[in-house]
């Protein structure tokens, strides 16, 4: 867009204006007056005696790029924010609220922020891979203190911006060191696995994972597709509490899934960003990645502590890199670093700091894990209560139970864009239009009131 530009630079005769804003203008006192544009005269001289005022249109650099979409998850956020119909619920983005719908802050978090400013700790620089305490706890956490990969040194952990910024990491180590490889996602996915991958120019194609018909897991469809894959491609599997469908597989078949990736010499990337959230057991939702790490598998896993510690705007997380030997793991840790290095230096502390205190202390430790269940039991419960009103006002016969079903923060609810569309439009329910709700963000007491939306988008609209 083009904007008038009006210089006021008189008591300078020779004043022009940086090169930057693009725009030059010289100033001849008592002749004319000049404006170059890249080179090109834009005024017309005009003769006067007194210093003369230049008013010019000044073009922006810019003007081939064009307005980006908004970000189809988080862009939901600001459709919500500015709606101001006293129904209104943002059902959008995967982030806990209470039953009154506010964010909430974990006591065990205010607890480690409260030793933190007590030991007085210092704000110098994390090393390149992050905070020691925080490496150390993340990867026990993932894979079981006592598990020997551990004690041998086989994992590079390296602490990265939340589990964005961890996949993000990983994804430039594929692309610079297996340039050409591609990665595998399951098709849906959380929408920003492809951004991640296409800005790392790391290739990527789909597996099949979500059959609509039985709104569960295409099983057959995804084993073939891994098997179809070309050798030593990437897999990257969600460890528990798939995004978007809330559908995983059963041990039997993370068994027969690693088979697969075994055979075909593919290397499982796990993205781990709900341990916890799924079952209410930290141990449980970490369950298909160690059962991958037990068969001496070389494996990648992205961590976050967004939601388990309700952490999502400290940026904190990691990338483990499982490798089959120490040796191999010190070097992978080395260029994981150098790869960071120049992407953004060295990670935030705070988010780090907590979560060491927290996992390292059994105390808190202990508190976190109650504080986590009563979090994803709010969340069953919230399910259970809209499955119900669902049934209760839906005559049609329709079978919601898939709903249950459903595990971790989200539903796949199977409306369409337009139906979706219709929740937003006319029921002011914020979703993501792939027919995705965040039941974290649903009270028990707008549950019938989100039943009547739903119902009247699958039944009245096509
Ligand atoms: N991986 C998956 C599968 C996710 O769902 C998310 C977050 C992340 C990684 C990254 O989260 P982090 O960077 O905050 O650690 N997905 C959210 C938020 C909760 C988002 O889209 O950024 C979602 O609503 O899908």
């Amino acid at each position: 867009m083009a904007s008038a530009m009006l210089s006021l630079a008189s008591a300078s005769p020779s004043a022009s204006l940086s090169l930057q804003e693009n725009l030059k203008i010289s100033w001849k006192r008592g002749t004319s007056s000049r404006i170059n544009f890249l080179g090109s005269d834009f005024s017309k001289t005009k003769s006067f005696t007194r210093t003369s005022m230049t008013v010019a249109v000044k073009v922006s650099r810019f003007n081939d790029i064009t307005m980006a979409p908004p970000d189809p998850i988080l862009g939901v956020s600001e459709a919500f924010k500015a709606d101001t119909h006293e129904m209104k619920l943002n059902l959008g983005v995967g982030a806990y609220r209470t039953e009154d719908l506010q964010p909430y802050v974990l006591n065990v978090v205010k607890k480690a922020e409260n030793l933190m400013l007590e030991r007085e700790e210092n704000k110098e620089y994390l090393p390149i891979e992050g905070l020691a305490a925080f490496n150390k706890v993340t990867a026990e956490l993932m894979f079981g203190a006592d598990n020997a990969l551990i004690q041998q040194q086989r994992v590079a952990t390296v602490q990265g911006l939340s589990g964005t910024g961890s996949l993000r990491l990983a994804a430039a180590l594929m692309e610079r060191y297996f340039s050409g490889a591609k990665v595998l996602i399951s098709s849906p996915t959380w929408g920003n696995h492809k951004n991640i991958f296409n800005d790392a120019r790391v290739p990527w194609s789909e597996y099949r994972y979500y059959d609509p018909k039985t709104v569960g897991l295409d099983f057959d469809g995804m084993i073939s597709d891994i098997k179809a894959a070309p050798d030593g491609s990437f897999v990257l599997l969600h460890g528990c509490a798939h995004n978007p469908t809330g559908i995983d597989p059963t041990p039997e078949q993370w068994e027969k899934i690693a088979d697969v990736i075994q055979e075909k010499n593919h290397i499982p990337f796990f993205d781990v960003a709900y341990q916890g959230f799924a079952s209410g057991s930290l141990d449980e939702d970490a369950s298909s990645v160690r059962l991958f790490a037990a068969r001496g598998m070389e494996l990648l896993v992205a961590q976050s502590y967004s939601k388990n510690l309700g952490l999502y705007a400290e940026r904190i997380g990691a990338i483990n890199i499982v490798c089959a030997s120490s040796d191999a793991a010190a070097r992978v840790k080395s260029q994981l670093k150098r790869l960071a290095r120049p992407m953004y230096s060295n990670p935030p502390i705070h988010g780090a700091r907590i979560v060491s205190n927290v996992v390292g202390n059994p105390e808190l430790f202990n508190e976190w894990k109650e504080e986590m269940e009563m979090m994803a039991g709010r969340i069953k419960s919230v399910r259970q209560k809209l499955y119900d009103s669902l049934c209760a006002k839906d005559k049609s016969g329709k079978d919601w139970s898939f709903i249950l079903k459903q595990i971790g923060m989200f539903s796949f609810t199977g409306l369409n864009i337009t139906q979706s569309e219709n929740m937003t439009n006319k029921w002011h329910v914020y979703m993501t239009k792939d027919g995705r709700i965040s039941l974290a963000g649903l009270s028990s007491a707008k549950c019938e009131y989100l039943a009547d939306a739903i119902v009247d988008s699958y039944h009245n609209v096509k």
